[in-house]
């Protein structure tokens, strides 16, 4: 996958403001927040999907920016003295420490309404109707009935013991909803959409937006600062609930792998032209950071 993130790099640095245009703390800011690290799952997710329904690559990389801008987004505010009041984001100090709280907020502001400027180009999509439903995909993934709500409920809930049901409802929420649109958003870039695999496609998308969830609450339990480039351990100190605490690291790392073989089970129909969504099912679930 080395050539398409090499393609998403160049595609997120181009897409941006430039730094020495004006206002340049801030495009500093936000070119800082983006583009200094980050494995790109979303983006490569997207990819892999419109491999499956032979989409075109530039619409990709758009879908790819607009998909990564409320990426960074997220983990701007959520790093926020406000919210997580974290000081270390891949392997870098965080927006509002290398720069300042309000420059933080104003990064969050402008890469989330520059994901929908760039999905709603004129001509991404020749097809007015599915370019639509793209924007809307993205919106609500964003929003209150997708990431932006399961934060209210991480917030809410910490201190507070959640069952399993209630953990994965936070997380349905929290991170798969935007794993989830990522998947849909590259199967949406073909030039039509064939319901089997748009169905096919969207629940591979579930198991591995709980998966990614999963492994996230397995490394921040067993791994380092230094491996993960972010604070390590947080969960615990903030008491709050996850799969580790919730199910304990062996049963959690067993549900990682189940959710692994399902990814790769509904993917089966689909053929060899889903063979990258079916290697980062196991990238998800195996990576180390
Ligand atoms: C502030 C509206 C708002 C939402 C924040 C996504 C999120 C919601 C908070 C991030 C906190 C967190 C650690 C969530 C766990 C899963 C997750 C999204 C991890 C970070 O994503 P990666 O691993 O990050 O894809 P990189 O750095 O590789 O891009």
């Amino acid at each position: 996958m080395g050539a398409i993130r090499t393609r998403i790099e160049a595609a997120l640095a181009h897409t941006l403001p430039a730094a020495d245009r004006a206002p340049t703390r801030l495009h500093s800011a936000i070119r800082y927040a983006v583009l200094e690290g980050g494995k790109r799952v979303r983006p490569l997710l997207a990819f892999a999907a419109g491999e499956v329904v032979i989409a075109p690559p530039a619409r990709l990389d758009a879908v790819s920016c607009a998909l990564e801008f409320i990426h960074a987004y997220s983990l701007v505010h959520d790093d926020m003295p406000c919210m997580d009041n974290d000081v270390l984001r891949r392997g870098k100090p965080t927006v509002h420490v290398e720069f300042d709280e309000a420059t933080a907020l104003l990064v969050g502001d402008s890469l989330q309404t520059l994901a929908f400027e760039v999905l709603s180009q004129v001509g991404l999509c020749e097809n007015a109707a599915v370019q639509l439903d793209m924007l809307s995909t993205l919106a609500i993934a964003s929003g209150t009935h997708g990431m932006a709500g399961g934060q209210a409920i991480d917030l809410a809930a910490t201190g507070v013991t959640l069952t399993f049901p209630e953990l994965e409802f936070m997380h349905i929420h929290k991170t798969g909803a935007l794993i989830r649109a990522a998947v849909k958003l590259g199967a949406l870039s073909g030039e039509r959409q064939d319901h089997a695999v748009m169905h096919a496609l969207d629940q591979y998308a579930k198991h591995i937006g709980l998966a990614f969830q999963v492994v996230d609450d397995c490394l921040d339990a067993e791994s380092t600062t230094a491996t993960l480039g972010k604070t390590a351990g947080k969960d615990a100190v903030q008491g709050k609930s996850t799969y580790v605490s919730v199910l304990g690291l062996p049963r959690a790392k067993a549900l990682a792998e189940e959710l692994r073989q399902s990814a790769h089970e509904v993917l089966l129909p689909l053929g060899t032209r889903a063979a990258r969504l079916g290697a980062l099912a196991d990238f998800v679930v195996r990576r180390q950071f």
